[in-house]
Protein backbone atom coordinates (compact mmCIF):
# COMPACT_ATOMS: atom_id res chain seq x y z
CA UNK A 1 0.00 0.00 0.00
CA UNK A 2 2.62 2.02 1.00
CA UNK A 3 4.82 1.68 -2.38
CA UNK A 4 1.72 2.25 -4.30
CA UNK A 5 0.80 5.83 -2.83
CA UNK A 6 4.69 6.64 -3.22
CA UNK A 7 4.46 5.44 -6.65
CA UNK A 8 1.42 8.00 -7.73
CA UNK A 9 2.38 10.42 -5.56
CA UNK A 10 6.00 10.74 -7.22
CA UNK A 11 4.15 9.78 -11.02
CA UNK A 12 2.09 12.67 -10.06
CA UNK A 13 5.17 15.05 -9.30
CA UNK A 14 7.16 14.18 -12.96
CA UNK A 15 3.79 14.91 -14.85
CA UNK A 16 3.29 18.61 -12.96
CA UNK A 17 6.77 18.91 -14.19
CA UNK A 18 7.19 17.67 -17.27
CA UNK A 19 4.06 19.97 -18.31
CA UNK A 20 5.99 22.81 -16.94
CA UNK A 21 8.72 22.15 -18.97
CA UNK A 22 6.75 21.57 -22.11
CA UNK A 23 4.29 24.17 -21.67
CA UNK A 24 7.45 26.84 -21.15
CA UNK A 25 9.00 25.24 -24.50
CA UNK A 26 6.18 25.49 -26.30
CA UNK A 27 5.68 28.99 -25.94
CA UNK A 28 9.04 29.79 -26.91
CA UNK A 29 8.65 27.17 -29.82
CA UNK A 30 5.62 27.98 -31.12
CA UNK A 31 6.31 31.97 -31.27
CA UNK A 32 9.15 30.81 -32.81
CA UNK A 33 7.65 28.29 -35.63
CA UNK A 34 5.25 31.49 -36.59
CA UNK A 35 8.74 33.15 -38.18
CA UNK A 36 10.28 29.91 -39.28
CA UNK A 37 8.09 29.38 -42.12
CA UNK A 38 10.50 26.23 -43.67
CA UNK A 39 11.08 24.70 -39.77
CA UNK A 40 14.47 24.30 -40.53
CA UNK A 41 15.39 25.52 -37.08
CA UNK A 42 16.61 28.84 -37.79
CA UNK A 43 14.95 32.37 -39.31
CA UNK A 44 16.06 33.21 -42.60
CA UNK A 45 15.66 37.23 -43.50
CA UNK A 46 13.41 36.34 -45.81
CA UNK A 47 11.03 34.30 -43.21
CA UNK A 48 11.43 37.53 -40.92
CA UNK A 49 10.70 39.92 -44.45
CA UNK A 50 7.40 37.32 -45.07
CA UNK A 51 5.98 38.19 -41.28
CA UNK A 52 6.23 42.13 -41.13
CA UNK A 53 5.24 44.98 -42.43
CA UNK A 54 8.50 46.66 -43.99
CA UNK A 55 10.15 43.51 -45.42
CA UNK A 56 12.68 46.51 -46.73
CA UNK A 57 13.84 46.12 -42.68
CA UNK A 58 14.37 42.77 -42.85
CA UNK A 59 18.01 42.47 -43.43
CA UNK A 60 18.62 45.07 -40.09
CA UNK A 61 16.58 43.37 -37.70
CA UNK A 62 18.04 40.12 -38.82
CA UNK A 63 21.45 41.59 -38.38
CA UNK A 64 20.65 43.30 -35.19
CA UNK A 65 19.91 40.10 -33.67
CA UNK A 66 22.39 37.74 -35.62
CA UNK A 67 25.12 37.17 -32.26
CA UNK A 68 26.64 34.88 -34.40
CA UNK A 69 26.77 36.01 -37.96
CA UNK A 70 25.77 33.54 -39.82
CA UNK A 71 22.89 35.53 -41.48
CA UNK A 72 19.59 33.09 -39.52
CA UNK A 73 18.17 34.06 -36.11
CA UNK A 74 18.49 30.34 -34.08
CA UNK A 75 15.57 30.12 -31.11
CA UNK A 76 18.39 31.69 -28.86
CA UNK A 77 18.76 34.76 -31.12
CA UNK A 78 15.43 35.17 -31.55
CA UNK A 79 14.25 35.37 -28.17
CA UNK A 80 16.42 38.22 -27.14
CA UNK A 81 14.22 40.52 -29.30
CA UNK A 82 11.09 40.34 -26.77
CA UNK A 83 14.02 41.07 -23.84
CA UNK A 84 15.82 43.74 -25.49
CA UNK A 85 12.32 45.62 -26.43
CA UNK A 86 11.53 45.40 -22.61
CA UNK A 87 14.90 46.74 -22.01
CA UNK A 88 14.49 49.63 -24.13
CA UNK A 89 10.67 49.93 -22.75
CA UNK A 90 12.25 50.26 -19.09
CA UNK A 91 14.57 53.06 -19.82
CA1 LIG B 1 13.57 28.78 -41.64
CA1 LIG C 1 22.71 33.52 -36.06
Amino acid sequence: MKNILRIALSSVMVTALLFAISSESHAKESRFSKFDANSDGKISVDEIAARIKKPSNAPKRVAALDVDGDGFLSPEEFSTKSKKKNKKKNK
